[in-house]
């Protein structure tokens, strides 16, 4: 007979993406054991996910596993896996600096950091990309806060901010800032940049599609023969991007680009990578501002002017805009800066048929 089994979970906002965040203890060690279990908790494969906590779409299907740090310079290891609503795939091949919000907040609240004082930095070893960032969370009268002042476009209201730094994202998955070595390639017949500062990304041009790149995210996925183009061009950049056969990876993200239309840097429409986002990802979005800081890239060519070392500069999107912060050094990004919100939604147990 099967049987209900009870995991403890916190679900958590981070940024404009939903999640289900887990101690590492609280979940098997096999990875193949965790993953099967994950898909049964969010109800995948299930467009609607119907059985599960998942959202039933990318943003809402997410999943945080967090524990001690195996690293010196960290307090916290945090995996990021995406759960597809409706495949039978956990993916781990992808970071979320989203969910990633939400991970101060929880590590304090789960006891694996102490507070600090009126601030406390977590630093979190992100374990997808083994790169490092720290999150300070605000942490008035010995507890996390989650009201305040803070507002990101994509969530309505305010709430307290969580500031991200993110170091050495060059080349997170990829190797190599410019994984193909070059500021442009082209892929059936499209000229395309192939990049990663945190999050593989291909960056198109809208107008070599013969859009505008200020559609709706609902107008894009009604577009067929725009989303195939988009696809069989993403999976040729992944092979050239050093991450193999991506039929069923979350990256390489997709990013058209055009001319900024609110005083930004550029205006995105990123495809994650089949859905089309409402706003942008986090690491995307430093993605694409790294992208327009290097001389000739296909983001370069479309974008406003640009200004300071660090760089910082909206990247527009549909909901609005992100605003980031790239630092450079010879040509190559060093930090990467943003200010997310994140708010503890519940806490409790979640059940799954064993
Ligand atoms: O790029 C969605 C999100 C993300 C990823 C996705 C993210 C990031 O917005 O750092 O946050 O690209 O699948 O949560």
């Amino acid at each position: 007979m099967t049987r209900q089994i009870a995991i403890p979970c916190m679900q958590m906002r981070g940024g404009t993406s939903k999640g289900a965040y887990f101690l590492a203890s609280d979940l098997p060690r096999d990875p193949a054991a965790r993953d099967a279990l994950l898909l049964k908790i969010m109800g995948s494969p299930d467009p609607k996910q119907i059985d599960g906590i998942g959202g039933a779409h990318p943003l809402t299907s997410k999943v945080a596993v967090v524990g001690p740090s195996s690293r010196n310079d960290c307090d916290v290891d945090y995996l990021f896996l995406q759960v597809v609503p409706d495949k039978p795939i956990v993916s781990d091949q992808q970071n979320c600096g989203n969910i990633l919000a939400g991970i101060g907040p929880f590590a304090v609240e789960r006891g694996l950091v102490p507070v600090a004082g009126e601030l406390t930095t977590v630093r979190v070893h992100m374990v997808n990309s083994a790169a490092r960032a720290d999150l300070v969370v605000e942490t008035p009268q010995g507890e996390v806060a989650y009201e305040g002042d803070a507002m990101i476009d994509g969530v309505p209201g305010h709430h307290a901010p969580v500031v991200q730094n993110y170091f050495d994202t060059a080349g997170s998955q990829c190797g190599a800032l410019l994984p193909s070595g070059n500021a442009v390639d082209v892929i059936d017949g499209v000229s395309v940049t192939l990049i990663d500062n945190g999050m593989p990304n291909v960056i198109l041009k809208a107008a070599d599609f013969g859009i505008t790149g200020y559609e709706t995210p609902a107008e894009l996925e009604e577009n067929q023969a725009l989303k195939q183009r988009i696809e069989a061009i993403r999976l040729k950049a992944g092979a050239m991007m050093n991450l193999g056969d991506v039929a069923s990876k979350t990256v390489p993200k997709m990013c058209l680009v055009a001319p900024p239309r609110n005083g930004g840097a550029i205006a995105t429409r990123s495809f994650i990578p089949q859905r089309v986002h409402e706003t942008i990802g986090v690491l995307a979005a430093a993605t694409v501002l790294a992208a327009c800081l290097v001389p000739g890239t296909v983001a370069a060519e479309v974008s406003g002017a640009l200004s300071g070392n660090p760089c910082r500069a909206d990247i527009e999107h549909p909901g609005g805009a992100l605003t980031v912060e790239v630092e450079m050094r010879d040509g190559q990004p060093v930090r990467s800066g943003i200010i997310r919100t994140a708010r503890k939604l519940f806490d409790g147990t979640v059940f799954a048929l064993a």
